[in-house]
């Protein structure tokens, strides 16, 4: 019998062209390189991962991340913020990082890249739908309304009594990282696997680290065995 108190999910985030050197609008450095790690998680067994998620950022045209969606004053991708209202609750707002166009719908940049083993993956979850709503995590927003645009990404793992998420993939410092902390929010054991992941900011990492544990996440490297606490 499989032990109920390990079922391990993994999720992978946004390994997509626009995130990878080197055509990609927002490269992340040695994006690419993570792929074959990855590719190795994914194709453990489902005996023993049974759940293999992977996300897409997936925004429209007019999407409020994009810092060419934003007019007057005019803002710099990378170096200019722009607030965020929740939508729902126009009393709530934040300040958020703008970037370059980037993951817009159908096109080549948001497609997953060709390195990416996706035979085994089991759910794809797409996120940044909204044009409003700023999305990093792969559960939901910051200002967290479910109405507004909440994945479903808990509920799944939830209906497969999974108990431990392991998350990879693309910004480290960014969606990951939001990932795997909405991960401990939710209640499950969480984890970055440091070898499957890079960040926009490399020279933040280790203080990137500090935050995500400081929250909870348990931040591992992978020793080349099974999967397990
Ligand atoms: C991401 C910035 C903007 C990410 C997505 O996948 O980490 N970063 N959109
Ligand atoms: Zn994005």
């Amino acid at each position: 019998m499989a032990d109920p108190a390990f079922r391990p999910a993994l999720v992978v985030v946004d390994m997509q062209e626009d995130f990878c050197p080197p055509n990609g609008s927002l490269a992340v450095a040695e994006g690419r390189s993570i792929a074959p790690l990855i590719n190795t998680l994914l194709a453990l067994p489902s005996t023993t991962l049974p759940l293999k998620v992977a996300t897409k950022d997936w925004h429209p045209p007019d999407h409020i991340s994009f810092a060419s969606n934003h007019t007057s004053p005019p803002r710099r991708p990378f170096l200019d913020t722009a607030t965020i209202i929740n939508p729902s609750n126009p009393s709530e707002s934040y300040t958020s990082r703008l970037w370059p166009v980037h993951c817009v719908q159908h096109t080549p940049g948001a497609a997953f890249i060709p390195e990416l083993d996706t035979t085994h993956i089991t759910h794809t979850i797409d996120k940044g739908t909204d044009p409003k709503v700023e999305m990093y995590s792969a559960f939901y927003p910051p200002l967290h309304n479910p109405r507004v645009a909440d994945s479903g990404l808990a509920d799944l793992l939830r209906a497969n009594r999974t108990t431990h998420v392991y998350v990879v993939g693309l910004a480290g410092d960014y969606c990951v990282r939001s990932t795997a902390e909405d991960a401990v929010r939710e209640g499950f054991v969480a984890y970055v696997v440091e070898e499957g992941t890079r960040s926009v900011d490399p020279g933040q990492w280790e203080a990137c680290k500090s935050e995500m544990e400081g929250i909870g996440v348990k931040v591992v490297k992978w020793e080349g065995e099974e999967v397990r606490r």
